[in-house]
């Protein structure tokens, strides 16, 4: 932040100086000024969730998830850019994990964004938003979000013994070179059809890249950037980068497409 604010402080000091030496400016310097200190981060960006009562298809959770993106000082950001052939990712998370959504809500204009989400059950919700306004950097807004309705007995959060799924008619496996807090952790999930066996070569591009990966600490508190190794194929392997920032137990979501049909593998693991 002090970073910051010295690039900030500092030219606007040196045009001072020019100003007074020479009495005029150019519009070059008024440019420059203005790209430095109107590039938005995080701290300077709110989020207001609004969860209201909305349509449900079926199971009768149906709720307006809406957010609402702000400056600090009240004014709305309202461009965006397309970030993963979206302009917002929304994950729901139910607090015992066992709930995973990844859903893109409709930009409505003004900084608000909407869409519509069938909850399992009430409790507590985990809501990350990934954005980036234009002229501003990549960030990541989370809330909790109290629900109203009966809440479901809690999945206990327990490292799975083996890293091996089958979702969908897929079967996908997980490997992962450390599993340590603060080093560069690669992720390696490997697929095959579940009734031939055979690896699969015909996965196709999810959101700009070969899947996507999430990741949560087990108190909901720490969601992990995961970065896809860029110019990968179609399969069987898809390989993911991070970093764990603590030991603890995390839980690892990894979505694919194969089929015109997108499938969410889940994990969970223990960080040391
Ligand atoms: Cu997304």
């Amino acid at each position: 932040m002090s970073k910051r604010l010295l690039f900030i402080v500092l030219p606007t000091l040196l045009l001072a100086m020019m100003l007074s030496a020479c009495g005029s400016q150019t519009s070059w310097e008024d440019e420059k000024i203005a790209e430095v200190s109107n590039r938005i981060d995080a701290d300077n960006v709110n989020t207001i969730w609004t969860i209201a009562d909305g349509q449900s298809s079926g199971t009768g959770g149906g709720k307006l998830i809406r957010l609402e993106i702000k400056k600090q000082d009240g004014t709305a950001i309202d461009r965006f850019d397309i970030n993963h052939e979206k302009l917002l990712h929304l994950i729901v998370i139910s607090k015992d994990l066992s709930y995973f959504n990844h859903i893109h809500p409709e930009y409505k204009g003004n900084g608000v964004f909407e869409i519509q989400n069938d909850f399992p059950a009430g409790g507590e919700y985990r809501l990350i938003a990934d954005f980036k306004p234009a002229d501003g950097d990549s960030m990541t807004k989370m809330t909790w979000a109290q629900l109203d309705g009966k809440t479901a007995q809690p999945v206990p959060v327990k490292p799975d013994s083996k890293l091996e799924q089958v979702v969908q008619g897929n079967r996908v496996q997980l490997t992962i070179d450390r599993l340590a807090a603060n080093q560069d952790t690669k992720l390696q999930f490997s697929i095959a059809d579940e009734r031939t066996n055979r690896p699969v070569t015909d996965l196709q591009p999810y959101l700009g890249a070969i899947g996507h990966v999430v990741i949560l600490s087990e108190d909901g508190e720490r969601y992990l950037h995961v970065h896809a190794e860029e110019g990968q194929g179609s399969g069987p392997d898809a390989v993911f980068e991070t970093q764990f920032p603590k030991s603890g137990i995390y839980k690892i979501w990894g979505q694919f497409r194969r089929n015109n049909e997108v499938f969410t593998s889940s994990f969970v693991v223990n960080v040391s």
